[in-house]
């Protein structure tokens, strides 16, 4: 670790915040069925306050925590910690193709393309941490290589941090859209991420400690893998012996989406994954 501080919450949850506005939301969702959700949602806290008890000086101080959750800015990140694993696994129900995982806050459109035989951008700094060379195959549900698949990744560099997020990082840095070659394979150069922090200075901080939990994802590398007439998958993959695996913070991992590289003779770390993508 170097000796640069933490991002605040308020730092990378404003920045959070502010690309998930510029995005477009919508979801067709029925009259009726918005009315059942929005009334079984506020049913399951109801219960929760008859249940334990809940007194108006406890109501209030829900009532300061919550606001302080959206003028930090820290809705994306509380939501996408807490609450999006749920989503996923309703999503995961209708889908075959290779495991899904949660998008979290530090997605970014767009990111540079890339050859299917590729090194992520980085900096010099970035270039003093193991290697990874990741590479294999996105193929349909039978085996059939995807040529012109798409596999946008980004991760944090050595020291936690997403560009995009933190102000010293260069636009881009450690992300890229790689394109695969005409039989859907990949080799892509870049470095091991490490665990990743959520912000402690915060509400969702806070909240952490008041479980008496602990902010740590394992390290993690975050992927949306999509080709024409197939389903996108939006994915993480974790590092076999990595700490925090069994006690994510965001609740996000799966055995299946678990690497192992091999240390080779050069120093750097090996390893292949093949995705296998649902027709749309
Ligand atoms: C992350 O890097 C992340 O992946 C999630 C889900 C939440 C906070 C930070
Ligand atoms: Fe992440």
């Amino acid at each position: 670790m170097t000796t640069l501080e933490s991002p605040t919450a308020v730092g990378s949850g404003t920045a959070a915040t502010d690309k998930f506005k510029n995005e477009r939301v919508s979801a067709d969702t029925s009259p009726e069925r918005l009315a059942a959700i929005a009334k079984d949602a506020l049913g399951a806290l109801h219960k929760v306050i008859l249940d334990h008890g809940v007194t108006y000086p406890e109501y209030r101080v829900f009532k300061q925590w919550l606001i302080d959750l959206g003028e930090g800015g820290e809705w994306p990140l509380f939501l996408d910690v807490f609450i999006e694993h749920a989503v996923e696994e309703v999503l995961a129900r209708s889908r075959k193709g290779t495991k899904g995982s949660i998008e979290g806050p530090y997605y970014i459109a767009d990111s540079p393309k890339l050859p299917s035989v590729c090194t992520l951008p980085m900096r010099d700094e970035d270039k003093k941490s193991t290697p990874l060379i990741f590479s294999g195959q996105v193929t349909d549900l039978d085996g059939n290589g995807l040529g012109g698949a798409t596999l946008e990744l980004w991760h944090a560099d050595e020291d936690g941090y997403y560009s995009g997020f933190a102000p010293h990082l260069p636009d881009w840095n450690l992300r890229g859209t790689i394109v695969t070659d005409d039989e859907g394979r990949y080799e892509i150069t870049t470095i091991q991420p490490a665990p990743y922090q959520i912000p402690t200075d915060g509400p969702t901080g806070q909240f952490v400690e008041a479980q008496n939990g602990h902010p740590w994802r394992p390290a993690h590398l975050h992927l949306i893998v999509s080709a024409p007439g197939k389903e996108s998958v939006t994915t993480q993959l974790y590092f076999s012996g990595g700490e925090w695996l069994d006690s994510d913070v965001a609740s996000a991992t799966k055995p299946e989406l678990i690497l192992d590289p091999k240390r080779a003779d050069d120093g750097k770390n090996y390893v292949t994954y093949n995705f296998t993508l649902d027709p749309a």
